[in-house]
């Protein structure tokens, strides 16, 4: 990871490869027992995916490196870090598609892992792909202190507080109306709590002291909202999205969105203003943030 300017695509691309070869190496192989576990994590990690949220802690921890300070030792605990917010998401994606959640058979272009596999050895490999997050958290070569921060911000964010309570939330709210706030605590809880603690794990690996943790969190924010109101803006208009749809609710009818309470004008001026927001906190980290700052464009403008 190199501290001279790349071009945005160019370092994306380079750390999207990065990732899917260090998430390689720290999987189980698949040859071992038990092997369709193993194999079933293997799918359900490795081959696909965006990579926002590695990106993120990539990031995060360039912008907050001190200067000459990169040592292999944070460069390790980077890409650990990184593999256990891949692997929270996974395990999240994994158990969201299973017939008692959302019941999806297509993620990633592919079958989905218990359709690829069967039920049990989908929802086994969700629950195994949690520990090996921590585990790997628990082997970054930095100080204890460090270590202990990342872990319970990565196990907060993930847990009834965060992400897993924010699912709870969405199953809860099935067939009822959700106000414009109770949606955006669901959703900032659901899908917002992964994406700022993978800001938040970049800067604490790396050292951040806390006026740059303090703009970390501010970003973090920002586009932890930006990334679900793009994604109920694709919803509507991507080539997928269902015409007709019922008002405060979802295309599939069943579940209400950015779109359907402020409108499609209306979610678009609140992205604009995110974007804004995110630029804004990263001023004063300088043009170390420059990645972050692409990502955040990155986020409004995706298409997928
Ligand atoms: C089942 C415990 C549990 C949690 C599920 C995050 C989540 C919670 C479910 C995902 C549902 C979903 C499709 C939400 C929309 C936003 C989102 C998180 C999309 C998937 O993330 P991307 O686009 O996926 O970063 P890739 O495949 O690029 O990694």
């Amino acid at each position: 990871m190199g501290r001279k300017p790349v071009d945005f695509p160019e370092w994306l691309s380079e750390r999207v490869e990065h990732i899917e070869s260090v998430l390689d190496q720290l999987l189980p192989p698949a040859p071992t027992a038990p092997r369709s576990l193993h194999e079933a994590m293997r799918y359900a990690v490795l081959g696909g995916g965006k990579r926002v949220r590695a990106a993120l802690v990539y990031a995060a921890g360039e912008a907050s490196l001190q200067s000459g300070s990169e040592a292999l030792a944070q460069r390790i605990a980077l890409d650990h870090a990184a593999a256990a917010v891949e692997l929270i998401h996974a395990y999240s994606l994994v158990h969201d598609d299973l017939p008692c959640m959302d019941d999806d058979s297509l993620r990633r272009g592919r079958p989905t892992v218990h359709v690829q596999f069967n039920e049990a050895t989908a929802m086994l490999a969700g629950d195994a792909l949690q520990p090996l997050a921590f585990e790997l958290l628990g082997l970054m070569p930095i100080a204890p202190a460090l270590t202990v921060q990342a872990t319970q911000l990565l196990a907060r964010s993930a847990g009834s507080l965060g992400m897993v309570g924010g699912q709870a939330i969405d199953c809860d709210s099935v067939g009822q109306a959700l106000t414009g706030e109770q949606l955006q605590q669901m959703h900032s809880m659901k899908t917002g709590a992964l994406l700022e603690a993978s800001v938040l794990l970049g800067g604490i690996v790396a050292g951040a002291g806390s006026a740059t943790r303090a703009g970390l969190e501010s970003y973090a924010a920002a586009i932890g909202l930006a990334f679900q109101v793009v994604d109920d803006i694709l919803d509507v208009t991507s080539d997928t999205a269902t015409l007709g749809k019922t008002a405060g609710k979802d295309a599939a009818g069943n579940k209400p969105t950015y779109v359907s309470i402020m409108g499609l004008d209306g979610s678009r001026d609140l992205l604009q203003a995110l974007r804004e927001q995110a630029h804004a906190a990263l001023l004063p980290l300088g043009p170390s943030a420059a990645h972050l700052a692409s990502i955040a464009d990155y986020i409004v403008g995706r298409d997928r």
